[in-house]
């Protein structure tokens, strides 16, 4: 039994038992998505947002072995500090690091597992992991998509970069029967710009019609879940086609270095924020507030739903 060593945070345990929108967020964001110290004032920050917005954060890490759901400011700024010393954790790994009691900063996966056995429907971050490019024959697949196909919870993104095969990873979440939303648009959007050239599976326009499909979701018993992909900000998106550069030339060197397994997005992210001059940062940190308002909205028409 996994559900006993969860520790929920006394807020997020009151807001849970009180029907009140709670949202869960990632940290291997924190630990392997953003540098030191800004990793951590954005965590902070996109906390603050959700509190604004009218929801709970709930940040999920490991501390020694233990899955904390919602962290205290000093935990997060022990794992912010750490950064890639803090083992990155999917699905995969939990069983390893809960056993041995280390500490573990948990992907889109593992942190999707974790809130849906805490409770928690709705989860926002930045960007998914996916197919990669060449995945058709490396089978380097984010073992994000096949939790979303196992897991009943909203995942608010601002849809997948183009250092992923976009189009296999749009196929990938069909087959595993998870649905796909671009929240205002009917083109799929690919995190530093709003165009990916994929039609979107879906369309919502509303944090009501979003939370309409989280509730269809939930009371069909199918047990999948569900992706809202929300665009870049406009005003952020033309520093985001300039992005596009560095990753051609991130993937170039990643292959020539031959950068492998769970190690192949970190130095991407790494090697676009360099080449960038820190601009790819810069709109990344602004992108997560937006879903963390949106997903928010969506939180609390779901919590209305079900009052
Ligand atoms: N994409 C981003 N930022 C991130 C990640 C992906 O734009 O921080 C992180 C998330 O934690 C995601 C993980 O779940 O990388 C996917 O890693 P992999 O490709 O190894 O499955
Ligand atoms: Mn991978």
């Amino acid at each position: 039994m996994v559900d006993h060593r969860l520790r929920i945070s006394p807020e997020v345990q009151a807001a849970l038992a009180d029907g009140q929108p709670v949202i869960a967020l990632e940290s291997t964001i924190i630990t392997h998505g953003m540098p030191w110290p800004d990793n951590l004032s954005t965590a902070l920050e996109v906390e603050d947002v959700v509190r604004a917005s009218g929801a709970v954060p709930a940040t999920i890490a490991i501390i020694s072995g233990v899955p904390h759901i919602g962290m205290q400011r000093e935990q997060l700024e022990y794992i912010a500090r750490k950064g890639t010393a803090v083992q990155k954790v999917s699905r995969r790994d939990l069983p390893v690091v809960m056993a041995k009691q280390l500490d573990g900063a948990t992907t889109v996966s593992a942190t999707s597992a974790l809130a849906a056995l805490a409770g928690i429907p709705v989860f926002v971050t930045g960007g998914i992991g996916g197919v990669h490019r060449g995945g058709e024959v490396t089978m380097d697949i984010s073992a994000d998509l096949t939790e979303l196909g196992r897991t009943p919870i909203a995942v608010v993104c601002a849809g997948a970069k183009s250092i992923l095969d976009i189009p296999r990873t749009l196929e990938v979440l069909e087959t595993w029967g998870v649905a796909v939303a671009s929240y205002g648009t009917d083109e799929f959007p690919a995190f530093f710009t709003p165009h990916s050239g994929c039609r979107s599976p879906a369309r919502v326009d509303s944090p009501a019609e979003a939370a309409a499909m989280l509730g269809s979701v939930q009371r069909l018993g199918l047990g999948s879940g569900m992706l809202v992909a929300v665009p870049i900000p406009a005003d952020q998106a033309a520093e985001g086609e300039e992005v596009e550069g560095a990753i051609r030339t991130a993937l170039r060197e990643a292959d020539s270095k031959g950068i492998r397994g769970n190690e192949v997005t970190p130095f991407l992210l790494e090697r676009v924020r360099e080449l960038t001059g820190g601009r790819s940062l810069e709109a990344n940190i602004k992108l997560v507030k937006n879903n963390a308002r949106v997903g928010s909205a969506i939180a609390r028409e779901y919590a209305a739903q079900l009052r």
